[in-house]
């Protein structure tokens, strides 16, 4: 029985519009080229799907969010600022902030501390694990939209809880794999489920 749940909550496409930003700064930096609308978004990289489109837009995607001021102006998703400010509340709760850099690292983890900071609050910054391998960080449940997380340990101490997302809504996957469909979604009950 858990004592003191610990919760991983994943940032872009969980707490910020990484797919929204994207699509806006792309189309205003790139005009004359194609663009995929986010109904037709499928797979977890958004550079490996512009690939597919059109070679040379591999890069120029991989352009935007290397940009300065990218990380920081991305909205936040409906509900979840609220939720996590909640749930930090609660009682027997630990609330991590979970989040992967780019190896580009020149804006990004700065942009990330100052996200978490003007949304969150300056005590939130407490809760930020930056980390380019989930699986070595300990907890009870993992919430993050991206559908295969992996790493060196093979056996994470954490249930992955799927957020949806536009690149995972049509994804089928194992029965086992438990979604949570939005922030408007019973959040709560994923939470209470493995207190017992
Ligand atoms: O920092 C984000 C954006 C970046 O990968 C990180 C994912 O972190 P988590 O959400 O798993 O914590 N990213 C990079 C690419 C392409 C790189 Br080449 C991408 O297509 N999508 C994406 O999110």
């Amino acid at each position: 029985v858990v004592v003191v749940l610990r919760v991983l909550v994943d940032m872009d496409g969980v707490l910020a519009d990484f797919e929204g930003g994207f699509l806006k700064k792309y189309r205003a930096r790139y005009p004359d080229d194609p663009h995929i609308p986010l109904e037709d978004r499928r797979g977890f990289w958004v550079s490996t799907q512009y690939g597919q489109l059109r070679s040379d837009l591999c890069e120029k995607a991989i352009s935007i969010w290397q940009s300065k001021d990218f990380f920081i102006e991305l909205e936040p998703l409906p509900g979840g600022v609220e939720a996590l400010k909640e749930m930090a509340k609660m009682d027997e709760t630990d609330v991590f902030l979970c989040t992967s850099p780019i190896k580009h690292y020149e804006h990004c983890p700065y942009e990330k501390y100052a996200w978490v900071e003007k949304h969150l609050g300056h005590d939130f910054l407490e809760q930020v694990i930056l980390t380019r391998d989930k699986t070595v960080i300990t907890g009870d449940l993992l919430i993050d939209d991206k559908p295969d997380i992996l790493g060196v340990e093979p056996e994470p101490s954490w249930e992955h809880i799927l957020f949806t997302a536009c690149h995972n809504k049509h994804l089928a996957v194992s029965p086992a794999q438990r979604r949570l469909l939005s922030w408007a979604d019973d959040w709560r009950a994923v939470l209470d489920s493995k207190r017992q």
